[in-house]
């Protein structure tokens, strides 16, 4: 922990680099101990020099420095500088080359970005300033330059050595060496370079793109993991086909690798053409992955192959303009999964997200515009603002624009500005030239925090058959943004009669019926709008699609609600009725619960309840969704002050409030759903797999013997981790003896693969059941926990610290565990526990006593010496 230079950078302070990168040939000599890079820069100064000759800058840190010469010729020590974090060189010829020689220790390399070692492999992670540990570089993602890189390593232990673009030339080297030489045609940033070395089982296909040209793809894992692959490389060429069907983007170079590795910080990582995948989302079998994990892996997949062009292609100017790429790569892989799968019930899957993770990040002390204005350290920048509340901000712009014309907008926007690095506004500028659409408001969405609330209210005046809506917008105030205006939102609505049919949608003064969807622009503080032609007051169904990323609030009456769940055409809506009912219901036990009265069952809402599980809804999914109830984590989002213990109190109730009437409705549904049939990834049953698992959890509320029997045979019987899971789940939170006995058998069974065993932890940290901190903490000794293994670390502390109950247990143990952990995770790690610290920084959300326990172990963080920028922002913010 060395660096400590905590400053902040403003988005108004870019200026374009004085020093541009032709090109850069690098040579990578892996070594056991230690590794030689040497990096010969061909640089051109970019300004006018008649004001003045400008230093050359270029970052770097965490290497020895060997040598360096300018156009052939050792530099004098006083012909430069080194800084903690920079290398200066006064004075530079207009066009030269500087040669570079660093020494790196990857083994030693812990934090994961750079060049580090994953399990007897080489790899690297240098989005964002990752490139700057491995050389002296201008690294930054408006420098475009062409890659030549030569990997030298042992045979032996490295047979397979990957860079990005297309091999060049390959050899032997004395001592039982050899060399490859990788070339890439595009030019691109530094945060894409990447490198690979190891001894790497590959799996290949290939893929015949729209032009005919044949592109070589493959996938490179660990020889005992060749068996799981097969998914992905699968979901890579249907990504590959969407692209081209849906945004006209045809894929560049001759051949597509991805690598899985063990240890990564993030997902995944765009490098071009030679993507790094942490192996969670590559790794797959029907035994081992679930189908959620199946789903996870195709839309990953997706992800990182549509930022070829949204990201590599076009590239971002600075990384302010991050959701620039993330944003509109988000939106893109929601789409190819909505094409993949039930579009509502991804929709929905969308928006819970979205309103759990975005929406609690908007309204705590880290919350930050789509397009932040400042930073100190850029990795705490990869949000679920930038990305999911930026993907919302492209779909809005497709509401507006229409599909053909947002389009239009997408083809403009590629071929504009192919090959440069560019801002949200140049994106959003070929948006509002290709539909000759206003887009000024609009713009507000990027610059301005919090999220939006619509207070809607509506009145019929029989008379005259008209309906009013009125809308009002207001935005809360955010840090430094106290005053906020009103956005331009696409609010799209329709309108339903008393027998739940749908009615046109038409304007006060149109003269013919006007369309069952409608969409209005709202775009001032207050707007009415009049709808004509109705015999009876309608039920509006609002915001349709989600159509905009606000809170809405609407006085709807529970027979409305009713009504919309039963009859509403647009699948958010109908789901977000129930939602709606039932956070009605929960809240008002949460205040039973908080008043000392007695928790009693709602007939009208066990009705409502009923009626949809014996409603023979096709969509499987669909009615797993709508019979799920709101998490804890939304229910705490709509308390003015959480109170953790009394949401889990009155959700658990509920949910046996459900269980008891309906208990041989939930057997019937789940018997109706369950198959004799093996299991098969794409068999189209992953619906009824939920269905049936949803069942048997709220089954097992009911704590009964025979029910415990079911789920044990459940897994017992399962034949693929999806039901095995669903068995799990809930036995993990039952207090029954053959509990451990189960958990103990899956281990044993599974403990050779590493996603399966991060599964294990997670369920025990997760676990309803009293003692669960301690044998959270017992878990911390177990054989297979590994500290500075991200994935293993989320999955047992990342996971107790989403367990709402036991993390915010009164007595603040929760809190203490997590700090203890990461005191010891901080010096390894400051990414991963800058990311794992955002449970703690919502305390002033609680009540007074669990704000000064949180703020305590707040304060035990920032106590620390020398620590890592990427803690102290979030610590600094926050308190
Ligand atoms: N760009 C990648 C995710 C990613 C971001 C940051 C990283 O390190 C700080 C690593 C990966 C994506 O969007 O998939
Ligand atoms: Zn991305």
């Amino acid at each position: 922990m060395t660096e400590t230079a905590h400053t902040t950078i403003h988005r108004h302070d870019y200026r374009p680099p004085d020093y541009t990168v032709e090109s850069i040939d690098l040579r990578f000599e892996l070594g056991e101990d230690t590794t030689l890079v040497r990096s010969r820069l061909a640089l051109r100064a970019a300004y006018d020099r008649s004001g003045g000759e400008r230093p050359l800058v270029l970052d770097g840190h965490r290497f020895v420095l060997r040598s360096l010469c300018l156009d052939g010729t050792p530099l004098v020590p006083e012909a430069f500088q080194v800084s903690a974090e920079t290398l200066v060189v006064p004075s530079v010829p207009v066009s030269f080359t500087l040669e570079v020689e660093t020494e790196l220790r990857p083994q030693d390399n812990t934090f994961l970005e750079g060049l580090y070692r994953s399990n007897g492999m080489f790899c690297t992670q240098c989005e964002a300033q990752g490139f700057r540990s491995i050389t002296y570089y201008p690294d930054r993602p408006d420098v475009l330059s062409i890659f030549t890189v030569t990997v030298v390593a042992d045979r032996e232990r490295y047979p397979v050595l990957l860079s990005n673009g297309n091999p060049l030339d390959r050899g032997e080297l004395p001592d039982g060496r050899h060399f490859i030489t990788w070339h890439d045609p595009f030019r691109k940033p530094s945060y894409l370079f990447a490198l690979v070395a190891g001894k790497l089982a590959c799996i290949e296909d290939s893929f015949t793109t729209c032009s005919g040209r044949e592109v070589s793809l493959r996938l490179y894992l660990q020889e005992a993991n060749r068996n799981k692959g097969e998914h992905a490389l699968r979901s890579l060429k249907k990504a590959m086909r969407w692209d081209e069907e849906t945004f006209g983007r045809e894929y560049d170079l001759d051949c597509y690798m991805i690598v899985a590795v063990d240890d990564f910080n993030m997902g995944a990582m765009e490098n071009k053409g030679l993507n790094i995948f942490n192996s969670r989302y590559v790794l797959a079998t029907p035994e081992t992955a679930t189908d959620e994990d199946y789903q996870a892996i195709e839309e990953v997949i997706g992800h990182e192959y549509f930022h070829n062009w949204s990201g590599n292609r076009v590239t971002c100017r600075d990384w302010f303009q991050l959701s620039l790429k993330e944003g509109l790569t988000i939106f893109r892989d929601q789409e190819f999964s909505a094409d993949m799968e039930s579009r509502g019930v991804k929709r929905i899957a969308d928006v819970r997200y979205l309103r759990t993770a975005q929406f609690a990040e908007d309204g705590g002390p880290l919350a930050h515009p789509v397009r932040p204005e400042s930073y100190m350290e850029i990795n705490n920048f990869y949000t679920a603002t930038v990305y999911n509340k930026g993907g919302e901000l492209i779909r809005m712009l497709r509401t507006l624009l229409g599909a053909e014309r947002f389009r239009k907008g997408m083809d403009l926007y590629f071929e504009r500005h192919d090959g440069q690095a560019v801002t949200i506004e140049d994106f959003v500028q070929a948006m509002a030239d290709a539909s000759n659409m206003d887009l000024g408001r609009f713009r507000l969405w990027y610059s301005q925090a919090g999220t939006p609330l619509m207070e809607a209210s509506g009145s019929f005046e029989a008379a005259d058959g008209v309906f009013t809506l009125t809308v009002r917008q207001s935005c809360p105030a955010t840090p430094g943004q106290p005053e906020k205006q009103p956005l331009h939102i696409p609010l799209v609505v329709g309108l339903l009669d008393r027998a739940g049919r749908e009615l046109p949608v038409t304007l006060f003064g149109e003269p013919v019926p006007g369309p069952a969807t409608r969409l209005l622009e709202v775009n001032k503080a207050e707007q009415t709008f009049h709808f004509s032609g109705l015999d009876s007051e309608p039920v509006p169904a609002l915001l349709r699609g989600f159509s905009a990323p606000v809170k809405l609030d609407y006085p709807y009456r529970h027979d409305d609600l009713v009504l919309l769940m039963a009859h509403e055409t647009d699948p958010f809506c109908r789901w977000e009725a129930g939602q709606q009912l039932a956070a009605q219901v929960i809240l008002a036990l949460v205040a039973d619960q908080q008043a000392g009265r007695e928790l009693k069952p709602d007939p009208a809402f066990v009705a409502a309840y009923r009626a949809i599980l014996t409603s023979g809804e096709p969509d499987r999914a669909f009615l797993a969704e709508a019979l799920t109830l709101p998490s804890e984590k939304y229910l705490a989002e709509l308390m003015p002050v959480i109170d953790p213990e009394a949401i889990h109190i009155a959700r658990r109730f509920t949910i046996r409030a459900l269980a008891t009437p309906l208990r041989n409705d939930f057997l019937a549904v789940r018997e109706a759903c369950r198959s004799t049939r093996p299991y098969g990834v794409d068999d189209g049953r992953s619906g009824e797999r939920r269905l049936a698992n949803l069942c048997l959890a709220y089954l097992m509320s009911l704590e009964e013997q025979a029910i415990t029997e079911l789920c044990i045979q459940q897994y017992r019987t399962s034949d693929n981790m999806t039901d095995t899971m669903g068995a799990l789940g809930p036995l993990a939170s039952c207090d029954c003896p053959e509990r451990s006995q189960v958990l103990e058998d899956f281990y044993r069974h599974w403990q050779g693969d590493r996603q399966v065993v991060d599964k294990w932890f997670s369920l025990r940290a997760l676990s309803d059941l009293p003692d669960t901190l301690d044998d959270v903490r017992a878990l911390l000794n177990h054989p297979a926990f590994e500290l500075a293994n991200p994935n293993r670390f989320r999955a047992l502390v990342g996971a107790f610290s989403q367990n709402q109950p036991h993390f915010h247990a009164p007595d603040g143990a929760g809190y203490r565990f997590l700090v203890d952990q990461l005191l010891r995770l901080i010096p390894l790690n400051p990414q991963v526990s800058a990311r794992l610290l955002a449970p703690l920084t919502t305390w002033r959300r609680f009540e007074p006593g669990r704000q000064e326990l949180m703020q305590q172990e707040l304060r035990r963080i920032q106590a620390l010496p020398n620590l890592p920028r990427d803690v102290y922002e979030v610590v600094e913010k926050s308190l």
